[in-house]
């Protein structure tokens, strides 16, 4: 197939696979439409309860397509503040903002913006032989795509700076060890395990997973007083779904609940 971004949807998951394996899924624009294309209908399909993420081939993602940049071909400098604005920017907000949870399997090396893509989802499980490279400043580039401001994040300053200064590649079980991701696994244990995961959440009480995602992100930017008011209001609207109703049933019942995803 030529679809840059291969998708489908099945058992309430949507499986997206950056699809160019011979440049390690490195993003030109088409492949920034398609993907951008793709979590758009996530938020907008009933149907779709969990989006599962990876790559085809060896690699999981190269960032972006340097081919597409190359000075050599002549033309003014380019505005990387537009490219980010234009394509890697909305989609990362659209993973963010997505009330479902998006699981990445990592198959390969996941360089530049495409390591903090991942860093974007979820829940994160990596192939062994994994590696994560802050390729940037390799290039002269700054980490982007939410990199500079996740790994600061989750793994302080010291680890944060040298990994982007350095731009040394991280295994997947340093990673993991770190918490910058949900877990390393043999290679071949990869997909079944994130598929299973995967086809887990997307049994799960969809709205009240969306909920917990939304409050999980909220933590680290307002106070404890703040966020109680937003679990109150969090636990309300969980509290009307069917899915609530079904989950205290089956309890109640002694047998597994069945949710709908409302
Ligand atoms: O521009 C903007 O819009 C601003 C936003 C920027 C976001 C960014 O992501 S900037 C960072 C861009 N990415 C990189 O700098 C990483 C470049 N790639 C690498 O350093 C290495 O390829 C890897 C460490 C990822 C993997 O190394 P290795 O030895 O396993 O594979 P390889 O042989 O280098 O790559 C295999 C092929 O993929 C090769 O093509 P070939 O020679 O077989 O025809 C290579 O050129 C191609 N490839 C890998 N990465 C890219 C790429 N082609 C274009 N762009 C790439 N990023």
């Amino acid at each position: 197939q030529n679809e840059t971004v291969l998708a489908r949807l099945e058992a309430g998951v949507l499986h997206l696979t950056l699809n160019r394996p011979d440049k390690l899924n490195s993003f030109n624009e088409d492949m920034h439409r398609a993907l951008r294309k793709q979590v758009e209908r996530a938020h907008e399909d009933d149907a779709v309860r969990t989006v599962l993420l990876t790559g085809a081939g060896r690699g999981f993602c190269a960032g972006q397509d340097l081919g597409d940049r190359d000075p050599r071909k002549g033309g003014a400098k380019p505005d990387l503040g537009h490219t980010l604005d234009t394509f890697y920017n909305p989609t990362l907000r659209l993973i963010r903002t997505l009330e479902k949870p998006v699981v990445c399997a990592v198959n390969g090396v996941a360089a530049g913006a495409g390591a903090n893509i991942a860093f974007a989802c979820d829940i994160v499980l990596a192939a062994k032989s994994a590696k994560f490279i802050q390729a940037f400043s390799k290039i002269g580039l700054i980490p982007d795509a939410g990199g500079s401001w996740s790994l600061a994040r989750i793994l302080g300053e010291p680890r944060a700076k040298a990994l982007t200064l350095l731009a040394e590649p991280l295994k997947a079980e340093q990673a993991a060890d770190w918490g910058l991701i949900w877990k390393a696994v043999e290679d071949e244990a990869l997909m079944p395990e994130t598929i299973k995961i995967a086809e887990r959440l997307a049994a799960g009480p969809t709205v009240g997973l969306g909920l917990t995602k939304r409050l999980i992100q909220a933590a680290a930017e307002q106070p404890l007083d703040a966020h109680l008011d937003m679990e109150r209001d969090c636990q309300r609207s969980a509290g009307l779904t069917d899915d609530y109703a079904e989950g205290v049933t089956a309890f109640l019942e002694k047998r597994p609940p069945v949710f709908q995803g409302k």
